[in-house]
């Protein structure tokens, strides 16, 4: 069975969680991180060098960095679905990935240490950041005016790897933008059961 290393309170082991529930693919958790440790263990080290979660060992095949997670286990097991079989619908669903990763996480990032792990970080920080934050989802926020989900009619990839970012941005007691298809994009993920596992009632 597939193994999940990485506690479920990471945001980037959520993702792979809430890929595995909308797949129905069953999966053993292990608790690695956070103020459960073991991630710099040699063991740990072994599968993944980086010393972060999440990895996954699927029967042998090990693999880390959460969106690479994603994409084979719905390349793998949700074909069709969560990875679109039209080309160009799943090099869009991949594209919002690595927007994900290159774009949204730093406003997202620095709003998380200082609101949710209540660092004490500079307040032009978290000024930049929000500013940023807004500045940033608008431009999902005009994909959503023409889609529901982020590349196309249907949940894809591209979605599972903004799931825990949306969920954190509306938790922030901070002044957003009023982005009216972004929040109905939420709205959407949030009727999800398996979002809501995952993700939503965290
Ligand atoms: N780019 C990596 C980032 C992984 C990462 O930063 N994981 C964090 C948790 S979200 C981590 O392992 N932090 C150390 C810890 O949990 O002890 C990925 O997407 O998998």
């Amino acid at each position: 069975m597939l193994k999940i290393l990485g506690r479920k309170t990471s945001s980037n082991v959520q993702k792979v969680l809430w890929c595995c529930e909308e797949i129905g693919l069953p999966f053993e958790r292990t608790d690695i991180g956070g103020e459960f440790g073991k991630n710099k263990e040699p063991e740990y080290l072994a599968l993944n060098p980086n010393g972060l979660v999440p990895t996954i060992n699927d029967d042998g095949f090990v693999l880390w960095e959460s969106n690479s997670c994603v994409r084979y286990l719905a390349a793998k097991y949700g074909k069709g679905k969560l990875w679109p079989a039209d080309a160009q619908l799943a090099a869009s669903a991949s594209r919002w990935m690595d927007w994900q990763l290159s774009t949204l996480n730093a406003p997202v990032g620095t709003l998380f240490r200082a609101y949710l792990r209540k660092e004490d970080l500079p307040a032009a920080d978290i000024e930049a950041a929000r500013k940023r934050g807004g500045e940033v989802w608008k431009m999902l926020d005009a994909q959503l005016a023409k889609t529901p989900f982020v590349a196309g009619s249907e949940l894809t990839v591209g979605d599972i790897a903004m799931g825990n970012a949306i969920h954190r941005w509306y938790k922030f007691p901070i002044e957003r933008p009023d982005l009216t298809n972004l929040k109905a994009w939420y709205g959407r993920l949030c009727a999800r059961p398996a979002y809501q596992k995952h993700i939503g009632s965290l």
